[in-house]
């Protein structure tokens, strides 16, 4: 059909520290292909999230800007998708505060998220770290997206967007697309190389677990090889083998083989030859992308920029919505 709308996808990234693999694999890299699949983008980094856990002011500045040049470096194309920080957009905070109001403690409490990180940070369970969600489904409803990807570990934070959306459609009249999450199939979770029980974080720091996307070849090398895995020696796909899995996973996601073909790959191949093999797979990945973000670094004038300008699109968008729910809820017009 010629003139059905295009469907709006957003989806944000916290800029917390520098990108991992897992980011890559089971994030970015797929959500950038949609900007060439028809639908309408939106992508930002969110910056005023990555302060519900306590951040070193110039750390905070410095991953906001690469992770803003990193993402460009994939492909990010500005002349489709709009691509923004979320702190230059006033509105983002505005219509959490409203969102907040139309949220109960209930449901907030029931939030995994929130349940992990304020055990991970029991000295600063700040109230931000609680509303955290409703930021969340202000970046969303915002926007009117119809579809939000993420990796599994966000879908309930979706899933409360939409009740939100259809709590306040329900009191008030339709005002927000109510949308819908899009998890991969494939890398949705990759976890940590030194503990294959937990998803690899960020958060966590550059440790031996934790591939970033700015590793050198030689650092992506080292860590695959002291990743952990099991005393079978054999490469093959089971629940009971979480660290081979884990490889596994990985190395499909990036050479698109299947477990069976990887498997006959490495046949009477022990982890010897499998750990260098995904290494390689990885560092032959990362390294174009990695070659021109160093570029685009240089170019601050170009980064600031493409900073303002989307910032200015996203923010007339965003107005729309906030004038509308504004005009519901009852506050009084200014003119
Ligand atoms: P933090 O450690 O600060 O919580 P994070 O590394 O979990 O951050 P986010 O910025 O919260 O990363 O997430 C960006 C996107 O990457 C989200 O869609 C999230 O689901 C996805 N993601 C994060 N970690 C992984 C992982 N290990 N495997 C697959 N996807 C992931
Ligand atoms: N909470 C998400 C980041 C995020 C997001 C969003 C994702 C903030 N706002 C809106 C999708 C849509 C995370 O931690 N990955």
């Amino acid at each position: 059909m010629e003139n059905t709308k295009p469907k709006r996808i957003l989806s944000m990234y916290q800029s917390t520290g520098t990108f991992t693999l897992g980011n890559y694999l089971g994030a970015l890299r797929n959500h950038i292909g949609f900007q060439n699949e028809g639908y309408e983008c939106l992508y930002a980094l969110a910056d005023l999230h990555a302060i519900t856990v306590r951040q070193e002011p110039a750390n905070l500045r410095k991953y906001t800007l690469e992770a803003y040049a990193f993402l460009l470096a994939m492909g990010i194309d500005l002349e489709k998708t709009i691509f923004f920080i979320q702190s230059h957009v006033p509105q983002h905070p505005q219509l959490a505060w409203i969102l907040n109001c139309y949220t109960q403690f209930g449901e907030l409490s029931r939030m995994t998220q929130f349940k992990d990180k304020a055990q991970k940070h029991a000295d600063n369970i700040n109230a931000g770290l609680f509303t955290y969600p409703c930021l969340m489904a202000a970046d969303i409803l915002l926007y009117q997206a119809d579809f939000v990807p993420v990796g599994a570990d966000q879908k309930q934070h979706v899933e409360i967007a939409r009740d939100i959306a259809e709590r306040f459609n329900g009191l008030y009249s339709p005002t927000f697309t109510v949308p819908e999450p899009i998890i991969p199939q494939h890398g949705a979770r990759v976890m940590s190389l030194q503990d294959p029980t937990k998803k690899m974080s960020k958060s966590d720091g550059n440790n031996n677990g934790c591939i970033s996307v700015l590793d050198d070849a030689d650092t992506i090398m080292r860590k695959f090889k002291r990743a952990i895995t099991d005393s079978e020696a054999c490469v093959r796909y089971s629940e009971e083998k979480p660290g081979v899995k884990n490889l596994m996973e990985i190395y499909s996601c990036i050479t698109g083989k299947t477990m069976e073909e990887i498997q006959r790959e490495f046949e009477g191949k022990g982890y010897g030859d499998f750990k260098p093999a995904v290494a390689e797979a990885v560092i032959g990945e990362l390294r174009p992308i990695q070659e021109r973000f160093q570029e685009i670094m240089q170019d601050k004038e170009y980064l600031r920029r493409c900073y303002k300008e989307n910032a200015e699109k996203a923010s007339a968008i965003a107005h729309r919505t906030v004038a509308k729910v504004m005009k519901k809820v009852g506050f009084l017009p200014e003119d």
